[in-house]
Order: structure tokens, then C-alpha cells, then sequence
């Protein structure tokens, strides 16, 4: 039987090369690719998230394990394609004009990926005009904001005011994270929720595309 807490701590040691070998060998063994990558890869990455919160854990550490379960799920998503791959709704992520941080937004986006959704990520920096062209050239149902820095908190209230404007505010839900915002932020300036790690930022997109198709009935 293969054990995928050795998969989850070669992510947590960083090691990307073990992380290839052990995530071929859960593949021969027939795991399911999703529980590979959820029990295996993203549970290594939980811990290196949780360690990271309370010090245990430094930026380049960080790095070194994102890379390494990113080399892992490289090998595990073909697998995926087609099969439970299904979209389940796209999905437009970028970090906010002004700011360069993508780790946190890069394993939401990836998060959101492996769980069903159609992912653009746009990347760093994102003016809220390339926003809304991302969402209504994708038919995108969330667009998902990250910021940083409190000075570039404020892009995502333009990003959100943008949307009113062109007149898709309400075809689209808008979630927003990173480290200074909160729930309260959130709500001062109208977006529909805020999430604090990968985990919850999959159960409130879920969430709030439920909510959606209730609505439209
Ligand atoms: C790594 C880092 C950098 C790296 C970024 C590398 C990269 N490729 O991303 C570099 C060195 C480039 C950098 C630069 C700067 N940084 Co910096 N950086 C950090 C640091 C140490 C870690 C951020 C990180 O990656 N965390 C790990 C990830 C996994 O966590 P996370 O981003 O919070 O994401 C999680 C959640 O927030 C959430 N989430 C994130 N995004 C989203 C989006 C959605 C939609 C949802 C639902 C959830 C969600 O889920 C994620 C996964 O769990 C933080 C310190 C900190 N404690 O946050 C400072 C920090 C953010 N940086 C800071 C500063 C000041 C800067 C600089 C201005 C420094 C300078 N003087 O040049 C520049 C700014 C550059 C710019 N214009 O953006 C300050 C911000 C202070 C403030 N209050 O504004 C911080 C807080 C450090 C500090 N204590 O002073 N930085």
C-alpha cells in the first residue's frame, strides 16, 4: 500500500526530484490522481502554510516546496484531463495592479485547478481593465483578487468599482485574499467574500456558484 504522507513530506522538505519519484510510484499504484494530489501534494503544502504562519517556516522553504509540489502535480494532471476535469466554472485569479506577490495566489489558482474549476491566472500587477477583459473574453463566472501590501488593497475596490461600470458586476462573484485582508475589508467594499488559505478559498467559490444557480432557478 503506498503511503502518501511520504509524497506530503518530500513537499514539506521541498524536494522536488523525491517528489517526482514518489508521486510516479502513487500513480502506478493506481491512486486515484485527485486523492494524489489533495491527500499527497496539497497536504504537504498545507503544513509547509501552517508552519510558515507560526515561523517554523521561511520564504525560501516556501518556494522550495511550492516548486516541488508543483512537480508533482505537473506529472498528475494529464491524467486529470478529461476526466474529472470537468469545469465546474472558470475561474479569473491575478494579484492586483501595484503588487508582485503571486505565492499565495499561485496555490489558490492551483487549489481551485485541481478541484474542478477552469483556471485563468493572470498573473501580477493586473489592472482592473485587464480584469474585466479576462472575465467577459472567458465567460468567467469568479474573479478572484490578491493583494499583498495594504498600500495596494485599495486596487481591488477599483477592480470591483470597474466592474459596476462596465456593467458585469452582477454576472460575476468577486473573492478576495492575501494576508492583510480580512472579512470586514470584504465587505466595506463589496465583494462577495474573503477566504484566508487555499482550503476555504475552494469551499467559498463552491459556495457562492451554489449560491448562483439557486438564484437562477
Ligand atoms: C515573499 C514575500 C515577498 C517576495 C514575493 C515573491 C513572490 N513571488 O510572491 C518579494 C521579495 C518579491 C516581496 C517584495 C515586497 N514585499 Co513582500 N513579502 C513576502 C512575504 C515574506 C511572504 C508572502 C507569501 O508569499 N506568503 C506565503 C503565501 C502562501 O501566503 P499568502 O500570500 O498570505 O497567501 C495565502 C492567503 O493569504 C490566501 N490568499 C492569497 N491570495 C488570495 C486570493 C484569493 C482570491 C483568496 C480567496 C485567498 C488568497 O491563500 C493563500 C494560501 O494559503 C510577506 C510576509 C507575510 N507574512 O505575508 C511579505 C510582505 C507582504 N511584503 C511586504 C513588503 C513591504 C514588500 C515590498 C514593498 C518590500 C520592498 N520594500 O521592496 C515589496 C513589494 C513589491 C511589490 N510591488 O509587490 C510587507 C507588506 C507590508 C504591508 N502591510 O503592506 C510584508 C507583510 C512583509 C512585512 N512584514 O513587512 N515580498
Amino acid at each position: 500500500m503506498f503511503d502518501l504522507t511520504s509524497l506530503g513530506n518530500s513537499v514539506i522538505e521541498g524536494d522536488d526530484e523525491q517528489v517526482r519519484v514518489l508521486t510516479n510510484q502513487a500513480i502506478s499504484a493506481n491512486i486515484e490522481p485527485l486523492v494524489i494530489i489533495n491527500e499527497g501534494l496539497i497536504g504537504g503544502m498545507n503544513v509547509v502554510g501552517q508552519r510558515f504562519k507560526v515561523n517554523d517556516m521561511f520564504v525560501p522553504e516556501v518556494l522550495m516546496s511550492a516548486r516541488a509540489m508543483n512537480a508533482g502535480i505537473e506529472l498528475v494532471k494529464p491524467l486529470l484531463a478529461g476526466g474529472e476535469m470537468t469545469n465546474k466554472g472558470t475561474v479569473v485569479i491575478g494579484t492586483v495592479k501595484g503588487d508582485l506577490h503571486d505565492i499565495g495566489k499561485s496555490l489558490v489558482g492551483m487549489m481551485l485547478e485541481c478541484s474542478g474549476y477552469k483556471v485563468i491566472d493572470l498573473g501580477v500587477d493586473i489592472s482592473p481593465e485587464e480584469f474585466i477583459a479576462a472575465i467577459k473574453e472567458n465567460d468567467g463566472k469568479i474573479l478572484a483578487l490578491s493583494a499583498l501590501l495594504t498600500t495596494t488593497m485599495l486596487a481591488m475596490k477599483s477592480t470591483i468599482d470597474e466592474c459596476l461600470e462596465q456593467g458585469i458586476r452582477d454576472k460575476v462573484k468577486v473573492v478576495i485574499g492575501g494576508a492583510p485582508i480580512s472579512q470586514e475589508f470584504s465587505d466595506q467594499i463589496g465583494a462577495d467574500g474573503y477566504a484566508g488559505d487555499a482550503a476555504a478559498a475552494v469551499e467559498l467559490v463552491a459556495k457562492l456558484l451554489l449560491d448562483a444557480t439557486m438564484v437562477a432557478r
